[in-house]
């Protein structure tokens, strides 16, 4: 396999609604997007989930631009054999910047699957046709219109519900959801939001209200504090932004601090470390899922390609398109199926097709770049 050039697009897709989290409001993405071409005419794509500002990681839009251009891309070019495995060894002695290295890695995944014409799940040994899903559901207005909001994702058929949640976005709002759906599968996600003494409060809500699994409530660096969480909980505690590679796995799960893992291609570096730390963590008996950074079709349907390995056992972070933008990227949009999951779509590569008309509206740049 040959390459041909590397297309890298800047888009911005606007959101059906606005996300809030912790760390701040997302009203529209703003998002890198890889192309590959061979020689002989295969494309392969890669969706960077790094956001404008540094707010849920270091990177950026601009850092993974001035990483792809002036040092990814040109390793890459520089490959004999342009495949995943190949571009992470050229890569692995640049620290940092996982979310820049993930998007060409990606490419290069569906391009090698592409290539062999099968879906990236056969490629990687994914078994599951189906995948279970669940939705993230962001901080609201009031408490009456997060118990409104969730209630018409229980309509849609989604059957495990993720809150965000902060300090003053807790036990009240949480409460109120478990009260009007006692049945729900509830988790929380406060993406580092409270300080390492908070814990014997966030116990307490947590156990009251029945939460299963509660997510990244400490800082990056706080395992400590995560394991005192960990310790006799009725929960799992699950780790997002602690878990960037295998060594602080390795330590997560030393400390027992972790009893769920969440898995995100981006901020581990690429799929192939998204999958060896789900084998990891299954050797520890910690289940794994797959987390979402809110990607349009293209990245997602990456993410659901990698949910039908069989370690990712826990509902993924991946819903239907509508949940997140109007128009999607893919033709046709993801939809929601039958016990809270979506297909794992059977076509080469990604399996999905690109809608052309949608990426060129949603383009706000474009540049194209040849070995
Ligand atoms: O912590 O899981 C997170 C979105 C942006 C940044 C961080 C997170 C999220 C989500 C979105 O929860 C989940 C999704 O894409 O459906
Ligand atoms: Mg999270």
């Amino acid at each position: 396999m040959q390459l041909r050039s590397a297309r890298l697009d800047e888009l911005e897709l606007e959101l059906v609604e606005p996300f809030e989290t912790s760390f701040g409001v997302e009203k529209r993405r703003r998002f890198l997007l890889l192309r590959l071409e061979t020689r002989d005419g295969l494309e392969g794509f890669g969706e960077c989930v790094a956001a404008l500002d540094p707010l849920y990681s270091s990177e950026t839009v601009a850092t993974a631009r001035e990483m792809l251009v002036h040092h990814f891309l040109p390793r890459l070019f520089r490959l004999r054999s342009p495949g995943p495995r190949e571009f992470r060894n050229a890569v692995a002695a640049f620290r940092g910047h996982r979310m820049a290295k993930a998007t060409v890695e990606s490419a290069l995944l569906d391009l090698a699957a592409r290539s062999r014409g099968v879906p990236i799940a056969r490629y990687l040994g994914g078994r599951r046709r189906r995948v279970e899903v669940g939705v993230s559901v962001g901080i609201q207005p009031s408490v009456r219109l997060l118990v409104r909001r969730v209630g018409a994702y229980r309509d849609d058929g989604y059957g495990r519900i993720k809150l965000k949640v902060r300090p003053g976005w807790d036990d009240r709002p949480v409460g109120a959801v478990r009260r009007a759906f006692p049945e729900v599968t509830l988790w929380v996600d406060a993406n580092q939001a409270y300080p390492s003494a908070a814990g014997p409060r966030i116990r307490r809500w947590a156990t009251q209200h029945r939460v299963e699994q509660v997510e990244q409530p400490f800082a990056e660096r706080a395992i400590r504090a995560h394991a005192e969480l960990a310790r006799g909980a009725p929960f799992r505690v699950c780790l997002d932004e602690s878990i960037i590679d295998p060594v602080s796995l390795e330590d997560a799960l030393a400390a027992k601090a972790i009893t769920s893992l969440n898995v995100k291609v981006g901020r581990v570096g690429g799929p192939l470390t998204a999958a060896e730390l789900a084998r990891t963590a299954r050797r520890a008996r910690v289940p794994s899922w797959i987390g979402g950074m809110l990607e349009s079709g293209i990245g997602r349907a990456h993410n659901v390609q990698l949910a039908s390995l069989a370690p990712f056992t826990l509902p993924a972070d991946l819903s239907a398109s509508d949940r997140y933008y109007t128009e999607d990227l893919i033709d046709p949009p993801f939809a929601l199926g039958p016990g809270s999951t979506l297909e794992v779509p059977n076509g080469p590569g990604i399996g999905v097709s690109i809608d052309e008309r949608v990426l060129r509206k949603a383009r706000r740049s474009s540049r194209t770049y040849r070995p």
